[in-house]
């Protein structure tokens, strides 16, 4: 049971509503007991995986995930680069100890703080330009305010919620399907087609091949469509689909989209992925970026990789240090350079 106290809009055709004066008036709400029941769905039902080249329009990339949740970038990155990002991480991949638990089998080794690790990382697969369009697209947040009686605008940008190189050896058993939403505590309902504004999503994920994902060595399966799902409906295996790559293709997915990593049946076949995931910029971080990634790493990147990874006030007022912007952390000559409380109107 919840009680609320409610105000009643009433729509005056004008830009601003008019609202009846507040009372404590007081409505219950009853919860729901049980699960739900959804209506069956079959594979040959749910929409198709488009797969696009780099050079696509973004509106077409925009518009298929939004559709089906998730797509294929064909050689988003090239071979020459997967090369050089995998011998900076391989000596780290090879001092990772593994360790089994409910989420990962023992045979997955993660380098986390990718970029930390390896600077082409960070500048071609997370600051890369098709995925970070999409970023822009799904996760911005624009909104406004009342400041007394000035309604003021403010843009919150994306920012990185995690980076990791994954490699999933021969033996590895399937990951439980889930959705990676689940970090930020949604609470999607069900709905057909995807929502004109961008209050759904949470994260956008993108994971490129450093070597072949196939059907056998244990490709990411998904539910296409299930990014439209409500938070009630429980995944279905037969649902799943794999996103097979070639080295350099990156499968790029909502987070609010069922997946998981699935088996390695081969004998003698490293899955290798270079994956990221970014979020809107006033939540947490799923990898605490600030102490993750070591400052005197992140004070050699360029300015634009330190503000994707959160060095950025979040507008209106989300993420500041001593009054100011959180890169007078890395930099302390930029110190009231940008100054955020002043209205520079007033
Ligand atoms: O291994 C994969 O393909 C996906 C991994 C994944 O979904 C996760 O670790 O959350
Ligand atoms: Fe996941």
């Amino acid at each position: 049971m919840s009680t609320t106290a409610t105000a009643t809009p009433t729509t005056t055709g004008s830009e601003t509503s008019e609202f009846a004066p507040l009372t404590a008036s007081a409505t219950t709400t009853e919860t729901r007991s049980g699960t739900p029941e959804f209506a069956p769905l079959t594979v040959e039902s749910l929409p198709k995986v488009q797969s696009f080249p780099v050079s696509a329009d973004i509106a077409d990339i925009i518009k298929a995930l939004k559709i089906t949740g998730g797509c294929i970038i064909k050689n988003a990155v090239s071979q020459a680069t997967l090369a050089q990002i995998e011998s900076d991480i391989r000596p780290h991949l090879d001092s990772e100890i593994t360790w089994e638990e409910d989420f990962f089998p023992k045979e997955t080794k993660r380098i986390e703080g990718m970029i930390a690790k390896s600077p082409l990382a960070a500048e071609e697969i997370v600051n890369h330009a098709v995925y970070q369009r999409v970023c822009a697209e799904f996760l911005t947040s624009r909104n406004w305010y009342w400041s007394g009686s000035k309604k003021v605008e403010t843009v919150s940008d994306p920012q990185l919620n995690n980076s990791i190189a994954f490699s999933i050896a021969p033996g590895a058993w399937a990951q439980p399907l889930h959705r990676d939403s689940w970090c930020h505590h949604t609470y999607e309902s069900e709905v057909e087609v995807y929502p004109d504004h961008y209050g759904r999503d949470v994260g956008v994920g993108w994971f490129v091949a450093g070597k072949p994902a196939t059907r056998l060595n244990g490709a990411t399966r998904f539910i296409p469509g299930s990014h439209l799902w409500s938070k009630d409906r429980p995944p279905q295996e037969e649902l799943t689909v794999q996103a097979e790559l070639q080295p350099g293709d990156a499968f790029m997915m909502l987070s609010s989209c069922y997946h998981a990593g699935s088996a390695n049946k081969t004998t003698d076949e490293e899955r290798l992925l270079f994956s990221c995931f970014m979020t809107k910029g006033f939540l947490r971080q799923e990898e605490n970026q600030y102490l993750a990634l070591p400052h005197d790493i992140v004070r050699k990147m360029p300015v634009h990789i330190q503000q994707l990874i959160g060095y950025k006030l979040s507008q209106p007022y989300c993420g500041w240090v001593d009054n100011d912007d959180p890169r007078v952390v890395l930099d302390p000559s930029l110190k009231n350079a940008t100054i955020h409380y002043k209205d520079k109107s007033d």
